[in-house]
């Protein structure tokens, strides 16, 4: 077996001094040709863009390597409390900008690259973004190790290296088509795998109990099949401070043993079908984003990643005769959402079961070992696994869950003696539908922290989620609001608004401490500013349009004011809302209420993935997508009203979208959406939000200020009022005329070749289930797009909003989110 086993023995030989290639343009070419020439193996006048993409990557990595062996070598030196991000998800988006960006190359290779005929920003176009996630959860996983980089937080980010990441989005008769995202296939030069630093991850089977000479009992975990965890690592760098964290990224293979077996038994054919079975854990991301399936091929995932890093860190990154007892002083195990949580038994099981530790030691190490984040506050999102699916898989695992539920269940009833509805409750294990382990639950029992990720969030989690949990132990509960790392989202995909920020600022300090935004509040008054301001915006609008000409063949009016909803598909979201707005001014127009020269001239933008099993979603993209048709080949609305809905929204285009926008639509329902980042996004690049009350939405609006911000809809107390007295959506339909129709319009057929059943499930189940409410907050969305249009005609005042939206949101950093993890979770 390879458990226990170091196997990379350590030499007793002498580090060599390690130095990148000379930062000037000669060397930089120099490099660039090595790799060409003995990386790629081919010769310039041969290579293809592809070839020179590679050898730039390479080039690029040489630079950064050095820096990641001298941070190692400072690290081990003096070693202190580390972080260990547990993600299932890490949506990185492109790495050649931010590599070029980290290693402060970006000039030089444009320079260097230019004296051989090449051209920079083709080869970074030729990038395939890695899109090892699903929507916010994972790129906000990416946020955050970009800033512990940046602040030189020690940090190994763990997960899963998809072979196949989130699905291509194409359209086909305006439905939405799922295409394999083969993200490997031209080549992966960021990444580098160690197969000598294998972990093996053993599945099913059954456990045996024996007893000692002492009559202490020891149960031995019998597993009947198992698969190799292969590390791929990349590096995390930081920005001016020659700090590179790493990312290990686990792929699964099969094991020697497991094919063994099966080949001496002479069937070659089966040999080969198990190695595809063991290679299949790690082959694609689920495409679930807020509702998880629970899919058994998705918790061999999770227990898959998490045993490989559990492993690879206690026998590996630690030094061989660590005292497990001082565990928690060495690491915490980061909990992104439930996903990771089957670390919890994990732990135990090695404590006790191949450690040797008491129970009652081993679970207080385990204790201070991890904290968790919930991500959700929808009930279905809660990932629940049914006992005899983890029974099967991974039967040792459930015995100590079983085991962590009875201590807690005593500990419950000492607290509230007699109270046995609110043991019930709080079970871990859940009896109806079916027996099935609550994993938020289980986290919540063994976190040191248990976080929301806004404020509001962090309030309902306590207050309506957790509750008992909130009562028995209040001080586990805080709050870390989420961030956005302003590298990635202002600096590379602003550029023209980073320059003028660092001139009027006098240097590019904001670029780490965003709170220095602040200093744009004065030049808000500014009018030479302003003037500049809007040229920025009118220059990024420029290139988000050549990029969806040559993208996706769409032209868009320059001049209109564009208005941008960009997330996954989800009806807590409501784009049928915005759908509505959109239909109800087109109608306005097409029944001759108003005139056309009435209508601010806008640009509606939209950008959604939906789940390929989420039904709702998909028929929601297929009606917009067909009164985009409609209306944008209706001369009537002379451009004036226009639906853009490029495909496949992933973080590249949203570098691109962000920076160009005018309007960011943040209008899920009140007490949905947890946090939201885009939100932060689009605000720091100069956008201002129409939004809810929600996620935080609450935190944006508070500091911009409500003269910046156009709120409307129900708040969160209000929207559990309406529930409670009973919502019917019907109502609302029935006693406002513009609703009516619009919904009308929108059932009749119009938009979708006069077949009223195309739009009959979206159209029927707003009217008749609406769960998410855009009825009842159609009228105030839409006085709230009225006030957006009068507040647009004052350009001087508009821009003025919006550089203050830039000045005031530095807090949304997420330098200071981890500041804040350091402060309230890691560190305490
Ligand atoms: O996490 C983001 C938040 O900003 C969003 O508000 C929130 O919706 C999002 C199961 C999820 N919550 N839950 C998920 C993703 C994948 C999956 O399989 C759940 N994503 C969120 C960052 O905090």
């Amino acid at each position: 077996t390879l458990l226990g086993t170091r196997s990379t023995p350590t030499h007793a030989l002498a580090a060599v001094p390690v130095e990148g290639p000379p930062l000037t343009v000669d060397g930089f070419v120099e490099a660039f040709l090595q790799e060409l020439h003995f990386g790629q193996g081919v010769q310039l006048d041969r290579s293809t863009v592809n070839d020179q993409y590679l050898a730039l990557a390479r080039t690029v990595m040489h630079y950064m390597m050095a820096e990641w062996l001298e941070t190692g070598r400072r690290r081990r030196a003096e070693p202190t409390k580390m972080i260990g991000y547990l993600s299932a998800e890490y949506l990185l988006g492109r790495q050649l900008g931010n590599a070029l960006l980290a290693t402060e190359l970006t000039e030089v290779a444009e320079e260097g690259l230019a004296t051989l005929g090449i051209d920079l920003a083709t080869l970074r176009s030729q990038e395939i973004e890695p899109g090892l996630g699903n929507g916010g959860l994972g790129r906000l996983a990416a946020c955050f190790i970009d800033s512990l980089a940046v602040m030189d937080v020690p940090c190994i980010a763990y997960g899963i290296r998809y072979e196949y990441g989130i699905f291509r989005q194409t359209f086909f008769n305006n439905r939405q088509l799922e295409v394999p995202d083969n993200w490997l296939r031209l080549g992966s030069p960021w990444e580098f795998p160690h197969p000598e630093r294998a972990v093996q991850v053993d599945f099913g089977g059954h456990t045996e109990r024996t007893s000692d000479e002492n009559g202490r009992e020891h149960v031995q975990w019998v597993p009947s099949w198992n698969v190799q965890g292969i590390p791929y690592h990349y590096m995390v760098p930081g920005y001016d401070n020659k700090a590179v964290n790493t990312l290990r990224l686990w792929s699964a293979q099969a094991t020697d043993a497991f094919n063994l077996q099966i080949f001496n038994s002479g069937d070659h054919a089966e040999a080969v079908r198990s190695q595809t079975f063991a290679e299949n854990i790690s082959k694609v991301l689920y495409p679930e984003d807020s509702t998880p399936q629970g899919r058994e091929l998705r918790l061999q995932q999770q227990y898959f990643f998490v045993a490989c890093s559990l492993h690879d860190y206690i026998e590996h990154t630690l030094p061989a005769d660590f005292d497990l007892r001082k565990l928690p002083d060495q690491i915490i195990w980061q909990l992104n959402d439930t996903h990771p949580v089957i670390a919890i038994p994990e732990l135990m099981r090695i404590l006790v079961d191949v450690k040797g530790f008491e129970w009652a030691e081993a679970w207080d190490i385990t204790k201070r070992c991890f904290a968790y984040t919930c991500h959700t506050l929808l009930p279905e999102a809660l990932e629940v696994w049914p006992v005899d699916v983890i029974g099967r898989l991974l039967p040792r695992h459930l015995e100590i869950i079983f085991r962590i539920n009875e201590d807690f269940l005593i500990e419950v009833r000492e607290r509230f003696p007699g109270d046995e509805l609110r043991v019930r409750r709080m079970s871990i294990i859940a009896e109806h539908p079916e027996r099935a382990v609550r994993m938020a639950y289980l986290a919540s029992v063994a976190a040191t922290k248990i976080n929301g990720v806004a404020a509001l969030h962090s309030e309902l989690l306590r207050d309506k989620v957790l509750p008992d949990f909130s009562e028995m132990w209040p001080d586990k509960f805080t709050n870390v609001t989420n961030g956005v790392t302003p590298r990635r989202f202002l600096r590379l995909a602003n550029p023209k608004l980073s320059e003028l920020i660092t001139e009027v600022l006098g240097d590019e300090r904001w670029v780490t401490d965003l709170d220095r935004l602040s200093g744009l509040e004065a030049y808000a008054d500014d009018a030479s500013f302003r003037e500049k301001f809007r040229q920025v915006k009118a220059a990024n609008k420029t290139r988000l349009f050549e990029l969806l000409k040559r993208r996706d063949g769409i032209d868009v009016a320059p001049d209109n004011m564009l208005d941008v909803m960009v997330k996954r598909l989800h009806e807590y979201k409501r784009q049928s809302l915005k759908l509505l707005h959109i239909v109800h001014l087109y109608e306005s127009v097409v029944s001759g209420r108003r005139d056309i020269s009435d209508i601010v001239p806008r640009t509606f933008v939209f950008g959604a993935k939906a789940a390929p099993g989420y039904h709702m979603a998909k028929e929601t993209i297929f009606l917009i997508n067909s009164v985009a048709e409609k209306i944008n080949s209706d001369s009537r609305m002379q451009g004036r009203l226009a639906v853009v809905f490029p495909a496949n929204y992933n973080v590249t285009l949203a570098e691109r979208l962000i920076p160009a926008a005018d309007l960011s639509e943040q209008i899920s329902l009140a007490g949905k959406e947890a946090s939201g980042t885009g939100n932060m996004k689009f605000a720091l690049n100069g956008a201002l939000t129409i939004g809810t009350d929600d996620g935080a939405n609450v935190e944006i609006r508070k500091l911009v200020g409500d003269d910046h911000f156009f709120l409307f809809g129900m708040s969160e107390p209000e929207v559990a009022e309406l529930g409670a007295r009973g919502y019917v959506p019907s109502s609302f339909y029935e006693q406002n005329e513009d609703l009516r129709r619009a919904v009308d319009l929108l059932g009749s057929g119009e938009f979708t070749g006069s077949n009223r059943d195309a739009a009959s499930t979206v159209v029927n189940d707003l009217l008749w289930n609406d769960r998410f409410m855009a009825l009842a907050d159609f009228q105030s969305y839409v006085e709230a797009q009225a006030r957006v249009d009068a507040a647009y005609a004052d350009t001087e005042a508009w821009t003025r909003s919006a550089i203050l939206n830039v000045a005031r949101t530095g807090f949304f950093s997420s330098d200071r989110s981890m500041r804040d993890y350091l402060d309230r979770i890691w560190l305490r």
